[in-house]
């Protein structure tokens, strides 16, 4: 059953920001919403003030409907929640993990939950647990990842839930879109495109790397320590895969994961640094506003839904 997530969330166009940790910032999500998507502001790298203080920048700049990522694994995640509660904002996603003991602050915050789900089983669960919908991300995704890819993914999903489903993982234009729809998704999640957004405060080289990116540039890396990340492939995934050959320990390679997102983001060294990308950056080739991106999209997505026989 196709949902209708846009009168859910107060949002013009089903598309979805997705949370990208030293990334989506005020400027980026401010951009979406505005445009009539929903921005996702990242919260994996700050604290609960950090927190408090792009929300209020967000609501400086639009008036429009916007969310905030929880990123389970983080050690603050008992303090961003608590922020988001009392900034009563009016959408969470998580990710990394399962916002199950979290969900009844959230409901009495009056706050719309769409957790991540990589697989069949942990959707059930957070529906289950309350989630207003849930957003169902293939392998082909940017960062953290699970283990089945989009295609497969979302419509085993769909039949298995009642709630609506958000579909997420190489989705970077109409076509995608459209092709998730035939799924049964209701809306889409978007990352890897809106990196290169003009809006986006990501480091030049980064988006340069993305522009440049072939389909088969990417690859998953930390899949030892419970926690695959897709990136780039460069010379630090290089030493991650060296490393997880010789079945180096989880501490080893946490130390060469630490700090290596930043270094890519803010310090431009895509050498060096974690440049986490989605399998369809090679279909990413220039930079536009983010309004533009949206319309594009949406556009393309329509024209091929009206294009069918049905
Ligand atoms: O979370 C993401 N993508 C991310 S988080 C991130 S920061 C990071 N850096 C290094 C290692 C790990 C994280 C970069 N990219 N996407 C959503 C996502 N959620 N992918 C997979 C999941 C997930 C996994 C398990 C969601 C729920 C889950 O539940 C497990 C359980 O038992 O409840």
């Amino acid at each position: 059953m196709y949902a209708d997530i846009c009168g859910m969330l107060g949002i013009q166009y089903p598309i979805i920001q997705g949370a990208m940790a030293w990334i989506s910032d005020a400027s980026l999500v401010s951009a979406v919403s505005e445009a009539g998507g929903l921005g996702v502001l990242a919260t994996g790298h700050l604290d609960a003030e950090g927190c408090v203080k792009a929300v209020k920048e967000i609501r400086e700049r639009t008036d429009k409907p916007f969310a905030v990522n929880i990123m389970l694994l983080s050690q603050l995640a008992d303090e961003l929640v608590q922020a988001v509660c009392e900034e009563k904002v009016p959408v969470v996603t998580t990710g990394a993990g399962s916002p199950g003991k979290y969900m009844k602050s959230f409901k009495d915050a009056n706050i719309k939950v769409l957790p991540v789900a990589p697989s069949v089983a942990i959707a059930k669960r957070m529906e289950k647990d309350g989630a207003d919908a849930v957003i169902a991300e293939g392998c082909e995704s940017g960062g953290h990842v699970g283990k089945i890819t989009t295609m497969a993914l979302v419509p085993q999903v769909v039949d298995a839930l009642n709630i609506p489903v958000i579909a997420a993982g190489g989705i970077a234009d109409g076509r995608g879109m459209a092709a998730c729809r035939m799924l049964g998704a209701s809306a889409f999640q978007v990352g890897t495109r809106f990196l290169v957004a003009n809006e986006c405060t990501v480091h030049p080289n980064y988006k340069a790397r993305i522009i440049k990116a072939k389909d088969i540039d990417t690859t998953t890396t930390g899949a030892s320590t419970g926690h695959p990340v897709r990136v780039i492939r460069n010379r630090l995934a290089r030493k991650f895969e060296e490393l997880e050959k010789n079945n180096a320990d989880t501490s080893e390679l946490d130390a060469l994961g630490r700090g290596a997102l930043r270094k890519a983001v803010v310090e431009g060294d895509i050498d060096n640094g974690s440049v986490m990308s989605g399998q369809i950056a090679g279909l990413v080739n220039r930079e536009q506003s983010a309004g533009e991106i949206i319309k594009e999209m949406y556009s393309q997505y329509k024209a091929i839904l009206q294009g069918m026989d049905f």
